[in-house]
């Protein structure tokens, strides 16, 4: 048993480190790794000093999205005024949404430089949860890596859990870079292969800082994905055919170059296809493994990943736990300013996909926000990938809300990646090819392409308009009046 164990208390009893004000990093990417019983007992604590009248409030600081028992509880207790770099939780986004809580939306290979760097204030307490504590005091990680490295450094007080849901035999599953340094002191990162290894097992921390240990026996949030209906399977066929049109044109190697897959049900739909294509061979240097992944990696298609978290269905998660070794040397799980490293993801040339919401006829893609105004989740990794991958796929319906709302617009409402990032389109009706494309043909390609056919003939008419209107500014012509008319139709009309 190390030192470190010794310190083991109940999670109320951890929780009595935090204080009001604190700035709280937290352990969690996607649903995996979160602390499962210092949030509870944290909300808790909140919730007794506010019926006594006492302010409490902290700053929640994550790898990315959490659970019910970290976002949904501490949000329900009124516990956060701040919240960074990522969140998916229904009850933290109408929280944010209301303008309840600060949301710092970030792109996820910046927050960890960035708490680095001083943007954020000092960081006083880390929750991280981990598979084991060996005895010499070395952490092993669980299902995810995260910020936890970052926050075990900079945090003046740490609080421990130690989940044995986690298989012990995680102990060899990550590689957690401790050469960082801050500019000028910065080196290349000398990652040139998916799976190479270029840090440690195990996590580090300074005994002196650990104030507190819990136990605890408790499953990642594992939720179920969307089965995989006939338009995210035309959307995957699409992505499918296209990267065998590419290696037809020597533009890709038969094996592909590693591919990034990002959250949500289609981005997963599209790795269970390729799991039933002819590429074999593929590598995948992405940022979450979902079931779709973990399939390709079952059916021997994709030879190893490397990522930062595991975001498994419940499902999947217990068959991983029981298969683990198994995936020894096919799995590496890095902090996230390595897996969404800019420069590791242009070396290794990325094929990149990713959700969005909407995007415009220029190709500027909204991947956050509906009807401009309300978050769903955040830019998230996407971004990271999307301007740094040698391919990258923005893959959405058509439309949404039973065909009310056209993911293909005039203009985009919010833009997370500007059409000078963006290179291939693609809905269940086709796949527009941006590369290379003036603004004028990004937009005759998009609209015959993508759009649903009940919106074509009117996105067509805008353009012809704005092209008429404009003739001085026939690069990206647009209608002032009109850009925006379409959200503005379904606030008022329910439908675009
Ligand atoms: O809402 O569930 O209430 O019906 O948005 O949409 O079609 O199920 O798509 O699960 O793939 O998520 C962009 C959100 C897509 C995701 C987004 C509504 C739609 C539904 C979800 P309902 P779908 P997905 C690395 C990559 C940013 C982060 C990222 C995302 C809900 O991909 O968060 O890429 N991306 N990270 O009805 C109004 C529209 C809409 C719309 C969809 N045009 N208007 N609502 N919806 N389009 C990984 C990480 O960073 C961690």
């Amino acid at each position: 048993m190390s030192a470190l164990s010794s310190r083991t208390v109940s999670a109320a009893e951890a929780a009595a480190h935090i204080s009001p004000g604190d700035r709280v990093g937290m352990s969690g990417f996607t649903g995996a790794g979160y602390p499962k019983a210092v949030p509870e007992a944290l909300a808790d604590r909140v919730e007794q000093a506010h019926q006594r009248g006492e302010e409490f409030r902290i700053e929640l600081w994550t790898g990315a999205s959490t659970a019910p028992e970290v976002d949904g509880l501490l949000t329900e207790a009124g516990a956060v005024s701040k919240r960074l770099p990522f969140q998916s939780d229904p009850t933290a986004r109408q929280a944010i949404n209301a303008g309840e809580i600060e949301y710092i939306d970030t792109h996820l290979s910046h927050s960890a430089q960035q708490a680095w760097f001083g943007f954020y204030g000092k960081l006083d307490v880390a929750v991280v949860e981990v598979a084991g504590i060996l005895p010499n005091g070395l952490l092993v990680p669980g299902s995810s890596v995260g910020n936890s490295k970052t926050w075990l450094d900079l945090a003046e007080k740490v609080i421990l859990e130690v989940n044995s849901w986690h298989p012990r035999a995680y102990e060899g599953f990550h590689d957690i870079y401790y050469g960082t340094r801050l500019p000028p002191q910065r080196m290349p990162l000398q990652l040139l292969d998916p799976m190479q290894r270029i840090g440690d097992p195990y996590l580090r921390v300074d005994p002196a800082k650990v104030v507190a240990v819990v136990q605890t026996e408790a499953p990642d949030r594992n939720l179920p994905f969307k089965p995989v209906d006939p338009d995210s399977q035309a959307m995957a066929d699409h992505v499918v055919d296209f990267l065998h049109h590419e290696v037809a044109r020597d533009r890709l190697p038969k094996g592909l170059f590693p591919l990034q897959s990002g959250v949500g049900n289609i981005a997963n739909a599209v790795m269970t296809n390729l799991a039933h294509s002819q590429f074999e061979d593929l590598t995948a240097y992405t940022e979450v493994i979902q079931d779709g992944m973990l399939e390709l990696l079952d059916s021997g298609k994709l030879a190893a990943a490397s990522a930062t978290s595991l975001c498994l269905s419940a499902q999947k998660a217990e068959h991983f736990n029981e298969n683990i070794e198994s995936y020894k040397g096919r799995i590496l799980l890095r902090p996230q300013e390595i897996s969404n490293h800019p420069e590791v993801i242009r070396r290794l040339g990325l094929i990149a996909i990713n959700g969005m919401i909407e995007a415009d006829i220029y190709g500027n893609v909204n991947s956050t926000h509906v009807m401009a105004s309300s978050i769903i989740n955040g830019i998230g990794g996407s971004g990271d990938f999307a301007r740094n991958a040698y391919l990258n796929f923005f893959v959405s319906p058509s439309t949404a809300k039973d065909g009310m709302i056209s993911a293909i617009v005039p203009f985009a409402s919010h833009i997370d990646h500007t059409e000078h990032d963006t290179q291939i389109l693609v809905t269940e009706q086709g796949l527009a090819d941006l590369r290379g494309l003036s603004p004028m043909a990004r937009a005759r390609s998009i609209i015959r392409n993508c759009a649903h056919p009940h919106y074509r003939d009117r996105l067509q008419d805008y353009l012809d308009r704005a092209c008429a209107a404009n003739p001085g500014g026939r690069h990206t012509p647009h209608l002032l009046g009109e850009a925006l008319s379409w959200h503005q139709a379904f606030q008022h009309t329910g439908r675009m």
